[in-house]
């Protein structure tokens, strides 16, 4: 038996200002409720979330690529609404010349940024997202995964490291050094992201660290590459190299409308996320500025154990906050220029 009923009841009896509540009526709730994906996905796999943590702030995942069509009366508004388009259109992919990128060193004294890393989402074409994968589906995506992770060569190349078999202590030392994803986001266990957890779950990481890929964390896949310091460029373009060399191996969701498919619909379209650790205590005196200069520049401030934490000493992570609606390239130029007018806020500071 579905807990559709249940969770409905849970939506519409109770106080929430997601963007699930604001989109979810009865009309919208009648009409899909029926409604299945050819993988199985369902609409009490798209807002168990959401349902169940009433202090979400989006509380909607897709129940597997086809959902975002099949689904598409709730989730057009939730998408419009976060990305603030008045259309689900997306771009082709572009991630810009790569010989003239225009990314000098952000911060050539390195006074303000600590580190710098930018990530991608992907998913395998043909596989549900969490809530409706089975443990035998994310082994078959890890092997796939691996596979094409270990025909990498030069920089990038790097092993791959289970979850199932590291040990609690190198786990948490990957944590404390920003590397590793970890399992305590209740909204994405609620989603079902941690089902069969730690099955089929790893991290793959060149020997410098540098490059990095997370296997069945949120999203089948993230594609991530970071460093010390603020050469943006330098971190932009060894994660375009691998991602050219990687979808060659593999094939992944797309969708004209959206750009790649993600689980969580605040990622889709160019599913890339560049974020600097920066340290701005002046303006962290004022987190009402800052927050308005991130506002004003569409940054998004996190704190800097991860989205849903606070800062830490006056270091936050700031990172480009659309992802939609525009390409890997302008999105990159988005978080570049932002983050020059912040680093100029806090010299400009008293
Ligand atoms: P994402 O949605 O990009 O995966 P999270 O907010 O969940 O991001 O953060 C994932 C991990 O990446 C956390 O450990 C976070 O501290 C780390 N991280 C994010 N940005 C940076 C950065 N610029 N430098 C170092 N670590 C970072
Ligand atoms: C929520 O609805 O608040 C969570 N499921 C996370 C949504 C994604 N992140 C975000 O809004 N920045």
């Amino acid at each position: 038996m579905s807990d559709l009923p249940e969770l409905w009841k849970k939506l519409s009896e109770g106080e929430s200002k997601s963007l699930l509540k604001k989109h979810c009526t009865k009309e919208v709730y009648e009409k899909l409720k029926d409604k299945k994906s050819k993988l199985g996905g369902t609409l009490a796999d798209c807002i168990r979330s959401g349902a169940l943590n009433l202090n979400s702030g989006v509380g909607v995942y897709a129940c597997d690529p086809e959902g975002y069509e099949v689904f598409k009366e709730l989730l057009d508004p939730v998408i419009m609404d976060y990305h603030k388009v008045d259309k689900v259109e997306h771009p082709p992919c572009d991630f810009g010349p790569q010989d003239k990128l225009g990314f000098d060193p952000l911060d050539a004294t390195g006074e303000f940024i600590v580190s710098t890393r930018v990530r991608v989402g992907r998913s395998h074409e043909g596989y549900p997202f969490p809530p409706v994968s089975t443990d035998e589906q994310r082994k078959d995506m890890e092997n796939k995964t691996i596979a094409a992770l270990n025909t990498l060569e030069g920089e990038l190349k790097g092993k791959y490291y289970s979850l199932e078999t590291m040990t609690p202590e190198e786990n948490q030392q990957l944590i404390d050094d920003h590397f590793m994803f970890k399992n305590d986001d209740k909204m994405l266990g609620d989603a079902g992201g941690y089902n069969g957890w730690p099955k089929a779950r790893g991290i793959f990481f060149n020997d410098n660290k540098t490059f990095l890929c997370w296997i069945n964390e949120e999203d089948h896949l993230r594609f991530i590459s970071m460093q010390k310091g603020g050469d943006v460029g330098e971190v932009y373009k060894r994660l375009v190299s691998a991602i050219k060399q990687l979808e060659k191996k593999l094939t992944f969701a797309y969708s004209k409308r959206h750009g790649y498919l993600t689980f969580c619909p605040t990622n889709l379209g160019t599913t890339l996320r560049a974020s600097v650790h920066i340290k701005v205590p002046k303006l962290a005196k004022n987190e009402e500025v800052l927050n308005k200069i991130c506002a004003d520049n569409k940054l998004q401030p996190r704190g800097i154990h991860g989205e849903h934490t606070e800062s830490v000493g006056g270091v936050y992570d700031i990172s480009n906050k659309r992802r939609l609606g525009l390409t890997e390239y302008q999105a990159m130029q988005e978080m570049y220029n932002g983050i020059k007018e912040i680093i100029q806020a806090e010299k400009n500071a008293n």
